[in-house]
């Protein structure tokens, strides 16, 4: 994955529990790369590595690991340069979840090792949308769990995520709570 994946990670780690916790999982997962580059391609292997080290060394389960990874990622792109690719996609959680696909097309083109997932929206009611993750990796599910609730906050829309395996791919059911007066 990109750099600005690992640089995520690294940045989520050392500002919630400091730069000596970030050099033991480091260690741990045997990575030997000071600086990540944001628009360099890195082997998905390293990623995976950090996520497990971090796991063991943190005590949580890769899942939790994952989740708040998605859920930081939002606000670290946004803080990172990417705050108009993310507001160009859409003012609102539907909105934005329905142009998902174009805002990654858009990033591949410059961005030519870009393995995007893909994203289909399905409306059920006025507080509910189911989204089917169709990815070329395997695992990252919780990731997108927490993807989504990052952009709940972001959206400052409540949500609840329900996920479930379905064959090929990964279904979302996200309901809206009802804001009551
Ligand atoms: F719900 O693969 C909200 O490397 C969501 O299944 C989901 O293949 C927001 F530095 C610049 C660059 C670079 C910008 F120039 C990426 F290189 C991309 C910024 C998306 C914001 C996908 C990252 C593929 C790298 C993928 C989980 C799980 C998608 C990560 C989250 C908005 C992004 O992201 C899987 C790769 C960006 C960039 C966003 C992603 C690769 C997402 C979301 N993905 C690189």
């Amino acid at each position: 994955m990109y750099g600005l994946v690992n640089k995520a990670v690294v940045d989520l780690v050392c500002s919630k529990f400091g730069q000596e916790t970030w050099n033991k999982i480091k260690q741990k997962a045997e990575v030997d790369i000071d600086l990540f580059v944001s628009m360099d391609a890195y082997p998905d292997d390293v990623t995976y590595r950090l996520v497990g080290a971090a796991s063991e060394v943190l005590g949580l389960k890769p899942e939790q690991v994952l989740e708040a990874f998605g859920e930081y990622w939002v606000l670290y792109t946004a803080q990172e340069g990417y705050g108009p690719l993310l507001s160009a996609a859409g003012s609102n959680l539907r909105d934005f979840l329905k142009n998902l696909d174009a805002l990654h097309a858009r990033v591949a083109l410059t961005m030519p090792d870009l393995r995007p997932p893909r994203f289909r929206l399905v409306d059920v009611d006025a507080q509910t949308m189911k989204l089917e993750y169709f990815s070329t990796r395997q695992g990252l599910a919780p990731m997108v769990s927490g993807l989504l609730k990052g952009l709940g906050i972001r959206f400052s829309t409540s949500i609840d995520v329900a996920h479930a395996r379905e064959g090929d791919h990964d279904e979302f059911t996200i309901t809206m709570s009802q804001a009551t007066a």
